[in-house]
């Protein structure tokens, strides 16, 4: 047999195999296709330091980086197994089903899956070791041209209507009829000088769409609103499950709140502010009756994220949240409900997807990121970052530093900047909207032309002001001033 047509075989093969898992994973629950269990187990299993790499290396196109990854790893696999089976089918059929118990182990760890999910890696196994060996053996005789056509035509069909039917569920029709979820107690009105966009800060309240998005799912979970459920058990005298209309149908306050990522970086872009509308968590749990001894809520999401909080905290922060600036939740940032705790790091509270509240302790449950090496308890800190002027841009006339601040829920009291090593001045701060959200800033500076760098520290209304020392991430917050060095013309 020729090495391209050897080499063809085991990649058909592969394709074949993964359209197949696909396209059964697209009747039994997406996160059932091999190869997206595969990617999903990946995530769960990278080392913190790995994953903290790619946010930072790849942001928001991590995963897209590591689908194409694992697409070129297996094609080389396909490949070689392929090229080692020209006299006998063996080695192929061999890697065939490794490669299927790979994927069979992958789906079986998944958090989120059904008693049928086993079907898409077993249909993968099977369809790759079959193809395998059916194309080895047209090729091993004949003209192969049309069984290659053929098995390359079914394979992309398959795969493609494992897509759409997989996609099927009409989340985008289910949050148009939600309709109307306007909030009996509106967020007050952001005053115009909130922020300060003519200098270069975001705007105050960020929209849906650029609101930053983090989470740990390859698939934005697909649930309508008539089919979710919240379940909410464990230390409490009566469990309850609220579903979404009993949820709409109370009143429904909004608040203006700002989510923060623990992972962002000095200067980093993870912070972003909507007015989130729903109920507050204390009203729920007050109902159901909370136990002595508990001291941790653990909510749990559809695709199995944990997060667990400080009850006390949530008891009298906490959201459960259905809206985000005036409409229903879009699918990445949680649809049909998510938490939203002012004050707390999102990794620790601010579950998308949410389907499951336990009331218990944090001796007995860990969130997801907890054996990652991330801090069970993790105040938010004080921070400060410099929009304008850019880092290494160029300023024509007088320079204006601007930026934002936050410390919830201390709320931040001041920020100073400082040139080239210079004295600290006081910036004009933004209006004051509340103590969850973020502060803009601005200062006018007279700095002659040629190269500068200023720097920022942020004051909270504790006293505190924030730390120089650089710190990573890992494992409750970065800490150090952010600067920007940049040119005067
Ligand atoms: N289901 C689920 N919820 C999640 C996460 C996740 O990985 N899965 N990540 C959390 C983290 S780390 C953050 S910072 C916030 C981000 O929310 P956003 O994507 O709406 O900005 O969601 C939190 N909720
Ligand atoms: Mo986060």
């Amino acid at each position: 047999m020729k090495p391209a047509k050897a080499a063809l075989t085991g990649l058909l093969a592969l394709v074949a195999a993964l359209a197949a898992g696909h396209l059964v994973a697209a009747f039994v629950g997406l996160s059932a296709s091999p190869y997206l269990a595969v990617g999903n187990a990946a995530i769960d299993l990278t080392p913190s330091w790995l994953k903290e790499f790619a946010v930072t290396t790849f942001g928001t196109y991590d995963k897209l980086v590591l689908l194409t990854g694992m697409a070129v790893v297996l094609a080389g696999i396909a490949i070689a197994a392929g090229l080692a089976s020209t006299r006998s089918p063996l080695p192929g059929s061999v890697t065939a089903v490794v490669l299927g118990l790979v994927g069979l182990a992958a789906v079986l760890s998944r958090p989120d899956i059904g008693q049928l999910s086993v079907l898409a890696p077993l249909a993968s196994l099977a369809v790759g070791l079959y193809v395998f060996r059916y194309l080895h053996r047209e090729t091993q005789d004949n003209e192969s041209r049309r069984a290659f056509l053929i098995t390359a035509g079914v394979a992309a069909a398959a795969g493609i209507a494992g897509q759409v039917f997989g996609s099927r569920t009409d989340v985008e029709g289910s949050r148009a009829a939600v309709g109307d979820l306007t909030p009996k107690t509106k967020a007050p009105e952001i005053p115009v000088n909130a922020d300060f966009v003519k200098d270069g800060t975001p705007s105050f309240i960020t929209s849906n769409k650029d609101f930053y998005r983090i989470d740990t799912a390859l698939s934005v979970p697909r649930i309508r609103a008539e089919d979710w459920t919240l379940r909410v058990h464990g230390m409490v005298e009566r469990p309850t499950v609220l579903t979404f209309d009993e949820i709409r149908r109370r009143d429904l306050v909004e608040e203006t709140v700002t989510l923060t990522c623990v992972s962002n970086e000095v200067g980093g872009p993870y912070i972003s502010t909507a007015d989130f509308t729903g109920i507050r968590i204390g009203d729920v749990l007050r109902e159901a009756g909370v136990k002595a001894g508990a001291d941790q809520l653990f909510s749990t999401s559809d695709d199995g994220f944990t997060a667990g909080s400080p009850l006390d905290y949530v008891l009298e922060r906490g959201l459960i949240a259905i809206a985000m600036n005036g409409e229903p939740l879009p699918a990445e940032h949680g649809f049909p409900a998510r938490l939203v705790v002012p004050g707390l790091y999102g990794y620790i509270s601010a579950t998308k997807w949410v389907t499951d509240l336990n009331i218990t302790t944090f001796a007995k449950e860990q969130g997801y990121w907890m054996p990652r090496g991330w801090a069970t308890k993790a105040p938010i800190k004080t921070m400060s970052r410099i929009d304008r002027p850019k880092r290494q841009g160029r300023v024509q006339g007088r320079t204006v530093v601007a930026g934002t601040a936050w410390a919830q829920p201390r709320g931040v009291a001041k920020v100073e900047v400082r040139a080239d090593g210079g004295p600290w001045q006081e910036a004009q701060l933004g209006a004051d909207v509340s103590d969850s959200t973020w502060r803009m800033w601005r200062l006018e500076l007279d700095l002659k032309p040629g190269s500068h760098t200023v720097e920022c520290r942020a004051t909270d209304k504790s006293g505190y002001t924030q730390d120089q020392a650089r710190l990573d991430p890992v494992p409750d917050g970065a800490t150090g001033w952010h600067s920007a060095s940049f040119t005067v013309e």
